[in-house]
């Protein structure tokens, strides 16, 4: 995607429904894929207001209107039932805020989509665990979030993105890439490219199971990791699960996977220093708690028997999607520095040789809470 121009930005800010005159604008948050920023208006009424504008990287959400659609459709569920339950649906879902024209989106002159959301404010999204106890909270939000969803009518979502866990095809996808080698980086990853490789068997094993029918298809997040979350300030809560773009039927394995790809690692995604990446079984356990506790009783023994699978099969997938988009020309994740997505992939491939290594202590974890 291009850069956002202040033009643009001035338009969009134009064409929403926000109260107040304008006090401060600027780029928020660490995610990779949209571009989110943080405006603050002053209103007569109530003193500061905050709001959340982003743009929807539309080269990687191809139908950013049906995607709107899954995100109102899910949030509008979301908050009856916080209200059933006596919850504060302002700071529990996201609330899109809505166009001038009505619309959930506003479409400029360039052909960007742009939403706004309210902002949840006094709650942090983290990039790393700072305590334990936060991460056992965001595996219970994460757990709740999924179970709140358990009767939603997975037939309505439309598929953002196509087969977005599918790991099978992403590693035929990854072997084509490194054929094409399209920008001559592959000569420089050889071991990186013989990990993947080697991982013929990770990169099979849910896809089979689901096509021999024996795992259970939930609506699922799909994208659980740590600054997906919104932390209470106050009550260190998991208070709402954000970035609902990829909200699509998944598998409960690979939600709590991902979150442990990205929170129970004991170094930053893209930590340098490999010698400080290792998957912290002290937060495993917090997690897989958590997240078991969350889901209320709803995940099978088999599901739970599989999350050490989940973990191993997400942070692989996600280091070998870092190495396919360093191999194509960096086009899909953003970069902030030259062979960025080469170190974020190492971190995850470390992450997989060091699950391997603890893959007996993850199962007793497990087995551990399965039968509680
Ligand atoms: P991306 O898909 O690029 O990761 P996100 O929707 O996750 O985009 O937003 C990026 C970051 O912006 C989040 O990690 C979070 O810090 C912040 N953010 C997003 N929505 C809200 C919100 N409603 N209130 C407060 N912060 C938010
Ligand atoms: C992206 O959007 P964000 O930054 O929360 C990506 C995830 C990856 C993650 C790796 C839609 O998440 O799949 O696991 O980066 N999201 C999309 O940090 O591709
Ligand atoms: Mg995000």
């Amino acid at each position: 995607m291009t850069q956002v121009t202040p033009k643009q930005k001035e338009e969009v800010i134009t064409h929403f429904r926000f109260d107040g005159e304008l006090l401060s604008q600027e780029p928020y948050g660490s995610g990779h894929i949209n571009d989110t920023f943080l405006l603050v208006f002053k209103t007569e009424t109530d003193g500061e207001r905050k709001v959340i504008l982003q743009r929807m990287n539309k080269e990687v959400f191809e139908k950013p209107v049906e995607l709107m659609e899954n995100i109102v459709g899910v949030t509008s569920y979301l908050r009856k039932k916080i209200i059933e339950n006596g919850g504060d649906p302002d700071r529990e879902t996201l609330n899109v805020l809505p166009a001038v024209d009505g619309k959930l989106y506003y479409q400029d002159s360039l052909g960007d989509y742009w939403r706004a959301y309210k902002f949840i404010d006094k709650a942090t999204s983290y990039d790393q665990v700072e305590d334990p106890g936060d991460f056992y909270q965001s595996a219970v939000a994460f757990g709740n979030f999924q179970r709140l969803l358990a009767d939603y009518p997975a037939e309505t979502l439309h598929e953002t993105i196509k087969g977005f866990h599918d790991t099978k095809s992403r590693f035929a996808f990854f072997k084509k890439v490194v054929e094409e080698d399209i920008m001559g980086r592959a000569k420089e990853v050889q071991k990186e490219i013989q990990f993947v490789l080697d991982r013929e068997d990770t990169a099979d094993y849910f896809c089979d199971l689901l096509k021999k029918g024996e795992l259970p298809l939930r609506v699922t997040h799909n994208d659980t990791k740590l600054n997906n979350i919104m932390i209470d300030d106050a009550s260190r809560k998991g208070i709402c699960v954000i970035d609902l773009d990829t909200v699509m039927p998944g598998l409960a394995m690979n939600d709590f996977g991902d979150s442990i790809r990205f929170g129970a690692s004991t170094a930053a995604e893209d930590e340098q220093d490999l010698s400080k990446v290792s998957c912290s079984m002290e937060l495993f356990e917090q997690y897989a708690k958590g997240y078991i506790e969350g889901c209320g009783g709803k995940l099978t023994r088999r599901e739970i028997e599989l999350m050490p699978m989940g973990a191993k099969t997400m942070t692989f997938e996600c280091g070998m999607r870092f190495l396919t988009d360093y191999l194509q020309g960096d086009t899909y994740f953003k970069i902030h520095r030259e062979g960025h997505n080469l170190d974020r992939c190492r971190t995850q491939f470390k992450l997989v040789e060091d699950m391997e290594k603890k893959w007996y202590t993850m199962q007793e974890i497990v087995k551990k809470y399965s039968n509680s």
